[in-house]
């Protein structure tokens, strides 16, 4: 209840920041896309903590309409530098695709904004779509309709239905971290990862790894199939500014 009434403080003051981590494509090392991860400078509170906490209470709303008009305001700063479009991809609660107008609210803010759809990409966790696969269906192809790319985030911890999974209209799959994790540990973890990158290539889709944290992990996933990769090894998440220099430098 503390840090409810703290959240609710700290939406109308402006608290929240956002940080930007590369997503790069495993082959050619081009930059394909930047996640959007909110954090709370101002309070000694993780995201892992106070997201639920905003989800529970409601007060996703407005921090998620926050986030996703911040990530316009960030792709016109970028664009301000001098950069080359990179589309930026931003994490959805499954409490706000629950709400039946998600795209009609998306396709406002990119107008209000000034943005092209293939700007954004919205990043799903599994739970929240396989919570109604008929209703998530729907709305995912409103957004596909709209030209926005779409993730599967956190794949393999939810509980994801295989049979589903073929069905609904998805572009990327993001690999847990936890999967890659095991990578450098054993061998059933491996198995795993593997089966998991043969799966989402075989349906199509483009297969993300995240939490990569050193080169042989990258390594092996790259020769295993997968297409991007994320993680600390390739950069740690930071702000708007410093990935402007980022960039510059890779250029
Ligand atoms: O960035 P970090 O590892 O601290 O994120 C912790 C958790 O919070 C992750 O599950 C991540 O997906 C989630 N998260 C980070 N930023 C956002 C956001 O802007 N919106 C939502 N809904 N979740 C976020
Ligand atoms: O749930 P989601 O995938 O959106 O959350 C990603 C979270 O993982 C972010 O909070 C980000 O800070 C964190 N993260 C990104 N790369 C790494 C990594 O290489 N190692 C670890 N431990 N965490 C990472
Ligand atoms: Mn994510
Ligand atoms: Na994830």
């Amino acid at each position: 209840a503390a840090l409810e009434q703290e959240l609710k403080i700290a939406i109308e003051r402006n608290e929240f920041r956002l940080v930007y981590q590369p997503v790069v494509d495993m082959h050619t090392g081009r930059l394909t896309c930047v996640e959007a991860l909110i954090r709370w400078p101002k309070n000694d509170t993780s995201a892992d903590r106070f997201v639920p906490v905003a989800e529970m209470t409601g007060l996703i709303g407005p921090v998620g309409d926050w986030v996703l008009a911040e990530a316009c305001r960030q792709h016109w700063r970028w664009k301000d530098a001098g950069l080359a479009e990179v589309p930026i991809a931003v994490n959805v609660s499954p409490v706000q695709f629950r709400r039946l107008d998600l795209a009609e609210q998306v396709q406002v803010t990119l107008q209000r904004h000034g943005l092209r759809p293939s700007a954004l990409q919205l990043e799903l966790t599994e739970t929240a779509v396989m919570d109604d696969i008929g209703r998530a269906v729907e709305v995912l192809n409103r957004l596909r309709n709209m030209g926005i790319r779409i993730s599967l985030d956190d794949f393999g911890t939810g509980y994801s239905s295989l049979n589903y999974l073929s069905s609904l209209p998805l572009d990327k799959l993001k690999i847990d971290q936890s999967f890659v994790r095991r990578i450098e540990s054993d061998s059933a973890g491996r198995a795993v990862t593997d089966a998991v990158i043969v799966l989402g290539r075989t349906l199509g889709m483009t297969v993300v790894a995240e939490g990569i944290e050193s080169g042989p992990v990258l390594e092996y996933l790259r020769e295993h199939g997968c297409h991007e990769g994320q993680g600390y090894f390739i950069c740690k998440p930071m702000s708007g500014e410093a990935m402007i220099d980022w960039i510059r430098g890779r250029e």
